[in-house]
């Protein structure tokens, strides 16, 4: 049983983590039409990941007695001035989710709420290897610069992380 308090707080996180799996689909869509297949993949994969957090939340809310409430999903923007941009974008919105997962264990230890909090503890580790991995691309970025032919060698970057990402997942799952 949770409170009706914390019922809201983490219907709203739902609806953040589906914007972002909506978000990151829209990127996967743009990056494909801008010709960056291994961004592309690498960004579906990344909103297939956020559907699976907004579904871990989800799936709590209903073992704990709570309602748990698909949400309204604002469109998110179709275009993006550019790859770096892009990457900023997804860096900015990972470090606002862990901004509202600290939020939301702030209100766990106001209520004693010891459940939810240890449910969280997962998201404290994924917030941080999510915002590392961003950090990590952002940097390949820099170095690598961002002029027209810049974006074969970040796209080759990208896919590579993607496939050390998908990697050590496979590893954690066997
Ligand atoms: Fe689920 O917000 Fe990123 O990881």
């Amino acid at each position: 049983m949770i409170s009706k308090k914390m019922e809201k707080a983490l219907n709203a996180q739902i609806e953040l983590e589906a914007y972002a799996s909506s978000l990151y689909l829209a990127m996967a869509s743009w990056c494909d039409r801008i010709g960056m297949g291994g961004s592309a993949t690498f960004m579906h994969r990344q909103s297939e990941e956020e559907r699976s957090h907004m579904m871990r939340i989800f799936h709590y809310i209903s073992d704990v007695d709570g309602t748990a409430i698909t949400p309204a999903i604002k469109q998110p923007p179709l275009e993006y001035p550019s790859i770096q941009d892009m990457f900023t974008t997804v860096y900015t919105h990972e470090q606002k989710v862990t901004a509202s997962i600290h939020k939301l264990l702030d209100l766990c230890n106001e209520e004693d709420d010891y459940t939810t909090h240890n449910f969280l503890q997962w998201y404290i580790t994924e917030q941080r290897e999510e915002e590392a991995l961003m950090r990590t691309i952002l940097d390949k970025i820099k170095i690598i610069g961002t002029g027209a032919q810049s974006l074969y060698f970040i796209d080759k970057e990208v896919a590579a992380i993607n496939k050390q990402a998908e990697a050590a997942e496979a590893a954690e799952q066997a």
